[in-house]
């Protein structure tokens, strides 16, 4: 962790309201404080603290953040000339208040750009981006943001580059010109590649060809970020551990950066389903509309300990497991791949109470490693 000025805890004990009177029972950060950050993606209206429950249970139970949205380009940087740091500077405030771990998602991504800057025709063009966006928003938080997903999702399935806007523009060279560019913003900062499915054997390989080429090439990295998006049923055990021990390999950090596990069909996994098929209020797609049967819980508790359970046997290797969301109200799940159905991904209820998977996370700690 960073050193933290004794003077600062003093101020920001003084304010920090929300998380002072949480003692009594412990919590996922509590059990796991010897092992990685327990951290939660917060909204804009959770950085702003509109709801005292939500708050407190962010408090009390995690200790790593990350903003869900406000900090991507189009947020963050939505016109050439103009920054909005406005939910940025909130979202770090709310981190040094509480004491924790900030995680800054994310500087270049294809998606959820700025209108203007999927306009970018040149490399020249690009290059100028690159260096403004990345410099203006690393040199802003230098010292108070911990790490940070410098490239989000560059990869294809098989493994190949994304041919994304950076990619068309720039050639291959834009992922090393990122990461020297944020080392250079801040050399401190723990800097990140962020991705999903990276336990596909294929998107793997991708991943670790890229990071050798990072380092080759001269740049910084120090992490990857398995987003772990996952289902009941896959990627397995074994699979997720052979990632951790490829990447680990690689001499950086592993981070889980995303987790949540989908408890609905996937439309693109139903044998014959037509993917351009409307889904929508098909109760078929939406079988938990107003709770989730005992039987669903219980094999979602199962396979939060399975994971967990692999987590603690590389806590060596892993530096932090951070959530999608607080709790399953929020999810984006409920929206994806379906708009409006009825998931439950996350640990805790809409009502914000713990589901029997945060009791299994929570019991294999008591149960000895
Ligand atoms: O959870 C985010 C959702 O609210 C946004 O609408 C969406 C826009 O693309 O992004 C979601 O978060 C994504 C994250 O930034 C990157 N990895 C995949 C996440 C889920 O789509």
């Amino acid at each position: 962790m960073k050193f933290i000025n004794p003077y600062f805890i003093a101020v920001t004990t003084l304010l920090a309201v929300s998380c002072t009177s949480q003692k009594e029972t412990s919590s996922l950060k509590d059990v796991y404080k010897d092992d990685f950050y327990i951290g939660t993606a917060l909204s804009a209206d959770q950085i702003e603290e509109k709801d005292a429950k939500e708050d407190s249970l962010i408090c009390k139970e995690f200790n790593a953040i990350t903003a869900e949205n406000i900090m991507k380009s189009m947020f963050i940087h939505p016109q050439k000339d103009k920054y909005d740091f406005a939910l940025a500077d909130k979202f770090v405030a709310f981190g040094e208040k509480n004491k924790m771990f900030i995680h800054g998602h994310t500087l270049i991504w294809h998606s959820q750009l700025a209108p203007w800057m999927e306009k970018i025709k040149d490399s020249t063009e690009m290059k100028a981006f690159m260096k403004d966006h990345i410099t203006t928003i690393v040199t802003k938080y230098k010292g108070r943001i911990n790490s940070w997903d410098v490239v989000n999702e560059a990869l294809n399935e098989d493994g190949t580059l994304r041919k994304s806007v950076f990619l068309n523009t720039l050639g291959e060279r834009y992922l090393v010109d990122a990461y020297k560019l944020a080392a250079a913003a801040d050399p401190k900062v723990d800097l990140y590649y962020n991705d999903y499915n990276l336990e596909d054997t294929a998107k793997r390989e991708g991943v670790i060809r890229l990071v050798k080429k990072i380092k080759a090439a001269g740049g910084k990295i120090d992490g990857i970020g398995s987003q772990a998006h996952w289902k009941l049923n896959s990627p397995s055990i074994e699979e997720i551990e052979k990632s951790i021990l490829a990447y680990s390999a690689l001499g950086v950090k592993v981070a889980f950066t995303e987790l949540d596990i989908t408890v609905l069909p996937n439309p693109w996994d139903l044998k014959g389903a037509d993917v351009n098929q409307n889904f929508e209020n098909n109760a078929k797609m939406n079988p938990y509309p107003k709770s989730l049967p005992d039987s669903v819980q219980n094999k979602l508790a199962q396979r939060y300990a399975a994971i967990f359970k692999l987590f603690l046997k590389h806590k060596d290797k892993i530096s932090r497991v951070t959530f999608w969301g607080v709790h399953d109200g929020q999810s984006w799940l409920n929206d994806w791949p379906i708009k409006g159905r009825t998931n439950y991904p996350l640990l805790f209820d809409a009502k914000l109470q713990p589901k029997k998977a945060y009791n299994s996370v929570m019991e294999i700690k008591a149960v000895k490693e």
